[in-house]
């Protein structure tokens, strides 16, 4: 049988769960916006069901979801180019979501590290939907039949999980239907790790405000954050492989890299050898350079508010005519009675 062709799209989501922060930024929006400045069909979402998976305040993920949408267009992303819109109003992507629970497998679920770190030690007290956010994440990206999910390191199991079900449903209904998808994680900042901790992500619901960079920061909060940045009493080394084992350090390192768009070994050409008192100044004037243009552009689009919600709506209807048919042959592959509509 000859493989069938999918044309190349890319589909990445973001939750709405709180302050958009310096590792979503490089892991995810910067590189989305290349993806789309290439040219390739691009799809983006704010993931606002996956949120609710954990509590969530209903006016602070209102609030959120907007925010995380001028946090879309801040970083480059043109809704009139890219599709951008939020999950709950494409409800195509929970109608996937039970077909592919009924096809992944609870074994599957169990071995999903994101689960047992965001569950803890009271798994028993988790949402049934926590367990099975994979399915719904695999749902996401395959109503679309994206080719491509441009995401940080610590998605790279999920979207294993998510080409394991297109090849089951392929499987067991002996068709062709969806691709198998593949990861984009690539870069210097693929990883960002919080600034208290090198060895834990930089995330958005960590307790330390100070262990993370938000997109709404001011210049003087963020040169105070890389300031107090944890760091070990060594200069930086004199190239990149004297990173190795000193993870606050390759972690500044490899913000530097990525806000510069240079390679880690172009910037150790710079600044090896500098002690942190040189190279932090050195940092925090690049990220504030970098990134108060986006929090002054996240604060005028905030004003209003109607706007946004106008362009995640028309987003939406769009997402919809690529979704819609796309469901529509899954229910018919998995022998669903009905009109086609
Ligand atoms: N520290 C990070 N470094 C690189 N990429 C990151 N991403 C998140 N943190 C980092 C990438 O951002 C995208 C959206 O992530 P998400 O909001 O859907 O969920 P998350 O990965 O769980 O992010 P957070 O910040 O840790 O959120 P909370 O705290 O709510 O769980 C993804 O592509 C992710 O890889």
């Amino acid at each position: 049988m000859t493989e069938p062709v999918f044309t190349p799209r890319v589909f990445s989501g973001i939750q709405p769960s709180g302050n958009l922060t310096l590792g979503n930024y490089l892991g995810a929006l910067k590189r989305f916006a290349n993806s789309q400045n290439a040219g390739v069909e691009s799809i983006f979402c704010m993931v606002d069901l996956h949120a609710i998976t954990v509590w969530q305040e209903p006016g602070k993920l209102r609030r959120a979801t907007r925010e995380l949408a001028a946090g879309f267009i801040a970083s480059g992303i043109d809704p009139q180019k890219s599709i951008l819109f939020n999950q709950s109003q494409v409800p195509e992507h929970t109608q996937l979501a039970w077909v592919f629970n009924c096809v992944a497998r609870m074994g599957w679920m169990k071995r999903m590290t994101q689960f047992k770190d965001k569950a803890g030690k009271n798994a028993e007290q988790a949402s049934l939907g926590l367990f099975g956010y994979p399915a719904l994440m695999a749902a996401d990206i395959l109503v679309y039949h994206a080719t491509h999910v441009p995401v940080g390191e610590d998605q790279k199991q999920h979207l294993e999980l998510t080409r394991d079900i297109a090849i089951k449903f392929n499987n067991d209904y002996g068709v062709d239907f969806f691709p198998i998808t593949e990861p984009v994680i690539e870069g210097a900042a693929t990883r960002v790790m919080s600034l208290r901790d090198g060895t834990k992500k930089m995330s958005k619901s960590d307790p330390s405000d100070m262990s993370r960079i938000n997109l709404t920061d001011d210049s003087d909060t963020i040169a105070k954050k890389i300031r107090k940045a944890k760091t070990d009493p060594e200069p930086l080394p004199l190239d990149a492989t004297g990173l190795e084992n000193r993870p606050e350090a390759r972690n500044l390192v490899n913000i530097y890299a990525a806000l510069s768009d240079q390679s880690v070994d172009q910037v150790m050409r710079d600044a090896g050898g500098k002690s942190f008192s040189e190279f932090k100044p050195m940092l925090a004037d690049l990220a504030v350079d970098k990134l108060s243009p986006i929090s002054t552009e996240m604060g005028r689009l905030m004003q209003d508010v109607c706007e946004i919600d106008r362009i995640l709506a028309e987003g939406a209807e769009r997402a919809r005519a690529i979704a819609t048919p796309i469901l529509q042959k899954t229910y018919e592959i998995a022998g669903m009675v009905g009109a086609r509509v």
